[in-house]
């Protein structure tokens, strides 16, 4: 579990992002795809192009279900389940990529917010998008 300190950092952050979060998810997605083109391998039936509406939809996608993270991170596992089931048995997307992601979502809101990325945040940050992991893990056999 996140500690109260990390806990009030990531609100914090969520508050300021406020209906942004879908836009960073999105920046985040078009860098995981730049920097690590082996992601890309998993959309292929999406247009990828930078500024696709697609890569848009499903950046809001996921920023949803980051928010729902934020809201409940004391029951991560048993929020994320169903995500969790979908994208180890139907997907079937190695869950290496979720770091790489993570890692560009990271990058992207540090340069969005440079005032607010203290080393403390961006731990706290780290620490929750590690828990998201570990809960989106759960379901792999
Ligand atoms: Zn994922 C989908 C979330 C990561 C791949 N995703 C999805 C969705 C969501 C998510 C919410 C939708 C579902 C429905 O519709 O129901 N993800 C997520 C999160 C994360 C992720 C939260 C982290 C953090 N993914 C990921 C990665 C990858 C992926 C890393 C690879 C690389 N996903 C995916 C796919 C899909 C999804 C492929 C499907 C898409 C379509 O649309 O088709």
């Amino acid at each position: 579990v996140l500690s109260a300190s990390d806990t009030a950092a990531v609100r914090a952050l969520w508050k300021k992002l406020g209906n942004n979060v879908g836009v960073y998810t999105t920046e985040a997605l078009e860098r995981t795809f730049l920097a690590f083109p082996s992601t890309k391998t998993y959309f292929l039936h999406l247009d990828l192009r930078p500024g696709s509406t697609q890569v848009k939809a499903h950046g809001q996608k996921v920023a949803d279900a980051l928010t729902l993270a934020v809201d409940h991170l004391d029951d991560l596992p048993h929020v994320l389940s169903a995500l969790s089931d979908l994208h180890s048995h139907k997907l079937q997307v190695d869950p290496v990529n979720f770091k790489l992601l993570s890692h560009c979502l990271l990058v992207t809101l540090a340069r969005h917010y440079p005032g607010d990325f203290s080393p403390a945040l961006q731990a706290s940050l780290d620490k929750f998008l590690r828990h998201v992991i570990l809960a989106l893990a759960s379901g792999y056999p």
